[in-house]
């Protein structure tokens, strides 16, 4: 299906079931068309084939558009395997949130200039935290070239100390390995290293600082070598995410880099609910490469509603007949790891670390809430039985421990109207369901899986989608309407201590704007 003609269906279908929130602002009309069903008033229709899903074809009993596995274990499709690309996107490399480096040709060699400096970068709304990165970013801006070429990086040193760039898995000539004093002298504050790379190898690698200090300020960035023959099957969706992990003390901006309790969750430089979502449409095929540049952390990362193949790692590309079938995914320290799947299950899917201490910031005891407000631990902990009882909540007084930190900064409990408007103001999440900011914290991003007419509505117009409309969509056509129960006082104004005006008894009902009527009483 054309573009254009997908353009059309949804434009007609989102306009009947009211999906633009301009000038609908009063909530008893935005109410009423929040339930009035797209096209048909039949939703079992929907299920053999819901409005903005193309045509099945047949991969052995697993389908493009549906949870399914196939028939046969041993077949190419089976869990979609090497289903190919829909063709809808273009399979280019895409890290959310990262910039890539910009190069020219000079005498056949791809030539980049990096400037490993100090760098800031804002973890969450008005977390601005002090990291070592590359040319304004943190992580640095990806460097992209194709397997047989060459390529020639100019280092000029902008930190306040010495460094050295180490290209991470290539196999490349000793001089230019970034080994200081093993292979080269460090590059002087304000001086500069050519390294010289001729890529022979294709797949994911990264450059780094290799001075273990400046890893852990954050010093690196993706290094991507395009395969000479196309990996196959295509993908329609390439995304690249780098994990990370700081400890940034009380009331302080930098990690500290002797840390062992690390409470900063990171990927690509953001923490949840500020990481940006990778939206695809639904049925393609999708690849995720997932760096995990912690100092010392491992992270299962687990994907929701989708089975995924492991089709590589930093080293290389496995091959086929050694790709394994999981949902969740255990990367260890400067290990990639590449997997593929057809997001065949619409809707906002979570992938996430699943170790607890990362699912959140803070969770570490230095920086934790103190659930006993104002006592004495060592007198209780002399007679058990006369703990005081744990008050849990973001208004607590309790939170105020002393000398941590001004607010905890937590990542969404303290924040104010207009950092959570950051939050929730991106084109990626929008009409998301109401308080979904309250699900994604630390370690952990989204996948959104839309059909083709909601796609283009997130991501190509630019009217406006009431909160949780794409969502309650989504529930309309693939779930079931009569067991699903909306959100209650789930707006994220009911998770924070200085919430003014609740919405209980709305909850996914209410039909707002995101970017103008936030406040309008209802
Ligand atoms: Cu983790």
């Amino acid at each position: 299906m054309s573009d254009h003609a997908t353009r059309r269906d949804f434009l007609r279908g989102a306009a009947a079931a009211g999906l633009f929130a301009a000038g609908t602002s009063a909530a008893a009309q935005d109410h009423e068309q929040r339930h009035k069903p797209l096209g048909g008033n039949r939703p079992e229709d929907h299920k053999h084939h819901p409005p903005g899903t193309p045509h099945e074809e047949d991969f052995g009993g697993f389908s493009r558009y549906r949870p399914s596995r196939g028939r046969d274990p041993d077949s190419d499709f089976y869990l979609g395997k090497l289903v190919p690309a829909r063709g809808t996107g273009d399979g280019a490399f895409y890290s959310p949130d990262l910039a890539k480096l910009p190069y020219k040709v000079v005498d056949g060699w791809k030539e980049f200039r990096l400037n490993p400096q100090h760098v800031r970068r804002e973890l969450l709304p008005g977390r601005q935290m002090d990291f070592y990165g590359y040319n304004g970013g943190m992580p640095g801006p990806t460097i992209e070239v194709n397997q047989g070429d060459r390529a020639r990086v100019i280092v000029k040193n902008e930190l306040p100390e010495p460094t050295t760039v180490h290209w991470h898995g290539l196999e490349l000539m000793l001089q230019f390995d970034g080994a200081d004093a093993l292979t080269q002298n460090v590059i002087p504050p304000g001086g500069e290293f050519i390294y010289e790379l001729e890529l022979h190898e294709a797949g994911t690698f990264f450059y780094h600082s290799h001075d273990p200090m400046q890893e852990t300020f954050g010093a690196v960035g993706w290094f991507i070598v395009h395969p000479a023959e196309p990996w196959a099957p295509k993908v329609d969706r390439d995304f690249g995410l780098i994990i990370q992990n700081f400890d940034i003390l009380p009331s302080q901006t930098v990690p500290d880099s002797w840390a062992m309790e690390w409470h900063w969750h990171t990927i690509n430089g953001r923490s949840g609910p500020l990481t940006t979502p990778m939206v695809v449409r639904h049925g393609e095929r999708v690849r995720i490469r997932m760096l995990d540049f912690s100092p010392m952390q491992h992270h299962p990362m687990h994907l929701h509603g989708h089975t995924f193949w492991v089709t590589g790692h930093e080293g290389a590309r496995r091959p086929k007949s050694a790709w394994i079938p999981r949902n969740t995914e255990l990367i260890a320290v400067a290990q990639v790891s590449e997997i593929e799947f057809v997001a065949n299950n619409p809707g906002d899917w979570m992938l996430h670390c699943h170790m607890t201490h990362h699912m959140m910031n803070h969770m570490v005891r230095h920086v934790g809430p103190r659930i006993r407000e104002d006592q004495d631990v060592t007198s209780y902990m002399m007679d058990l039985d006369t703990r005081p009882s744990v008050k849990f909540s973001h208004a607590d007084p309790g939170f105020a421990t002393p000398g941590y930190p001004q607010s905890m900064m937590l990542s969404h409990g303290m924040m104010s109207e207009a950092e959570m408007q950051q939050v929730i103001n991106r084109r990626e999440v929008r009409g998301m369901r109401p308080g979904w900011p309250m699900a994604m914290m630390g370690l952990m991003t989204t996948v959104r899986v839309l059909p083709d007419d909601l796609y283009d509505l997130v991501m190509h117009s630019e009217d406006s989608i009431a909160e949780g409309a794409i969502f309650d969509e989504i529930i309309r056509r693939f779930g079931k309407p009569a067991m699903y129960e909306p959100p209650k006082g789930m707006g994220h104004e009911a998770h924070r201590g200085t919430m003014s005006e609740g919405h209980e008894g709305h909850g996914g009902g209410a039909m707002r704007d995101n970017r103008s009527h936030r406040h309008h009483q209802e």
